[in-house]
């Protein structure tokens, strides 16, 4: 790939052919731009990429109308017609890899190097395991039918690969979805919106609305949606529980975390510190399942944390574009300032904080990859997400403890154990009340295995089997394909 900036002109030419303002998709075709308009900003710069619609409940509406009404033909086309829609999409997600990773790292920040090579491939990976579902669904899942309508809301830090999410497998189902993207982060839904439009996709199967939270509260309202499925902070997660309680609605909540990453004496050190960070610093720490919380044994604490300090010097932080850099900028000022304020709060109680000597640009989001110690297991650090490239540690004696400290939070979406000793390993995993438990390896995702939360992190499934469940629900119909319009 080379080391020069990647080039932004494909996007720049992709947003000029849109006049660089969007309308909703609804019924497999674009509206016009609606009359009230928010900003997508390039959080490196500042830079106006677009103007986006903020839709209104009769919007809203018309997209789960559009749903409903496509619906059933879609679950009647039966798991194998629905495959090759899918498999349609995968591949013209690959077609357009390049497009979709310099958009994706213009709106969010993220180094290119990650849209390029984890958000993009896994995305189209998510479609094509599903298509792959879809395919077996009627002879592995008889007595289930689709649910009908699902209503998704997703946030903005990985935000294609959360589209791929939530799309592919109510797809695959035989649901029709009306999905908002978070609104820092909306173009690569829109992007996603054309591609179905190449791909021949039934229209109205895919409704794509922008606009901030009270357009994702209509969506959840709306009578005729039948399930909602939503990633985001556990504060909205929690209003949408509410919002649901008693309505029938089906509803998979995947929150926020304070993932702990335990490092015993005998670890491999070179590789945990490796480990951690990605754990941490991937896509800038904004990560459900960061590994945030860094547990150390005691007796290697002083040389752990040394030799992290130093490969803290060596991370780059710049430009989401350049190939080069390991660090990009956070999402948008808002996340800054909050991140900075938790963590001057933190130093003001007591907490050490070191950060690389990595120069920031100037102008844009960047936050500098921060490690804090001095940090007591009760501290608001410890406890609360700060979701930005921000580690804090604490030491442990005992595995006993170690599962303590972990275990010590209202969280519980993932956890990362480095020992060299695997009857430690498999002693401690399971003692950990977590949805995703790694050894010696961090951030690990595949779609064929199941992700989510214990505690406040959320529940339900996404991805592997678990995931197809919560898409259907039990039926008398032989199988899934008996679910055609009468
Ligand atoms: O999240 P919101 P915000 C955490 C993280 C972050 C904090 C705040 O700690 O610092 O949340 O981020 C839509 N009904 N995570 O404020 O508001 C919103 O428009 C329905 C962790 O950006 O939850 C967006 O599309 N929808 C997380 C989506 O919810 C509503 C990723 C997420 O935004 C709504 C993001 C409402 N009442 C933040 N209000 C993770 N688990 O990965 C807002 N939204």
């Amino acid at each position: 790939y080379g080391t020069a900036p990647e080039s932004a002109s494909e996007v720049n030419a992709w947003l000029d052919r849109h006049d660089r303002t969007f309308g909703l998709f609804i019924g497999g075709a674009f509206t016009k731009p609606g009359k009230a308009c928010f900003d997508s900003v390039n959080p490196a710069n500042g830079e106006v990429l677009a103007s986006l619609t903020e839709a209104t409940a009769k919007d809203v509406d018309a997209a789960v109308k559009a749903a409903s009404k496509a619906q059933k033909g879609w679950a009647a086309l039966g798991g194998a017609g629905r495959a090759r829609h899918l498999y349609a999409l995968a591949r013209l997600i690959q077609k357009h890899a390049r497009l979709f990773a310099v958009l994706e790292s213009l709106d969010n920040g993220k180094p290119i190097r990650e849209s390029r090579d984890a958000d993009i491939p896994l995305a189209a990976r998510h479609f094509y395991h599903h298509a792959g579902w879809a395919q077996l669904v009627e002879s592995e899942m008889q007595g289930y039918e689709p649910i009908g309508v699902a209503g998704q809301v997703i946030p903005w830090n990985f935000p294609f690969l959360m589209l791929a999410w939530k799309i592919a497998p109510a797809l695959a189902m035989g649901n029709a979805v009306v999905l908002k993207p978070a609104e820092y982060t909306s173009l690569t839904a829109l992007l996603f919106a054309e591609i179905c439009v190449e791909a021949g996709l039934t229209e109205g199967v895919v409704n794509i609305v922008t606009g901030h939270g009270p357009v994702g509260a209509m969506i959840a309202e709306h009578k005729d949606v039948a399930k909602v499925a939503f990633t985001g902070s556990t504060r909205v997660g929690r209003i949408l529980r509410e919002q649901t309680a008693g309505t029938g609605k089906k509803l998979t909540l995947e929150l926020g975390g304070k993932s702990p990453f335990i490092v015993f004496d005998d670890a491999d050190m070179d590789s945990a510190i490796e480990g951690i960070v990605d754990a941490i610093w991937f896509n800038q720490g904004q990560v459900c399942c960061a590994g945030s919380r860094l547990l150390v044994q005691e007796n290697i604490a002083e040389t752990f944390h040394d030799r992290l300090r130093l490969r803290m010097q060596s991370l780059r932080v710049g430009d989401p574009l350049d190939k080069s850099i390991d660090i990009g900028c956070v999402v948008d000022p808002v996340q800054h300032k909050q991140i900075t304020a938790m963590v001057d709060q933190g130093v003001a109680e007591g907490a050490t904080a070191f950060r690389g000597e990595a120069s920031l640009p100037e102008n844009g989001c960047y936050y500098p990859p921060t490690l804090l110690t001095g940090i007591e297991a009760g501290d608001t650090l410890a406890q609360e997400e700060i979701f930005g490239p921000v580690l804090v540690s604490m030491n442990f004696r005992t595995p006993a403890e170690a599962v303590q400290l972990a275990n010590n939070s209202r969280y519980g979406l993932a956890a990362s154990v480095w020992t060299e000793n695997i009857n430690l390993a498999l002693g401690v995993a399971p003692q950990i009340k977590a949805g995703v438990i790694w050894v010696n390896c961090t951030n690990q995702f595949d779609a064929a295995a199941g992700f989510g939360g214990y505690r406040e992190s959320g529940f339900g499934r996404e991805g592997g089997r678990e995931g197809l469940y919560e898409y259907v629900k039990p039926s008398y119909l032989k199988s899934l394909k008996d679910a055609a319009p009468a």
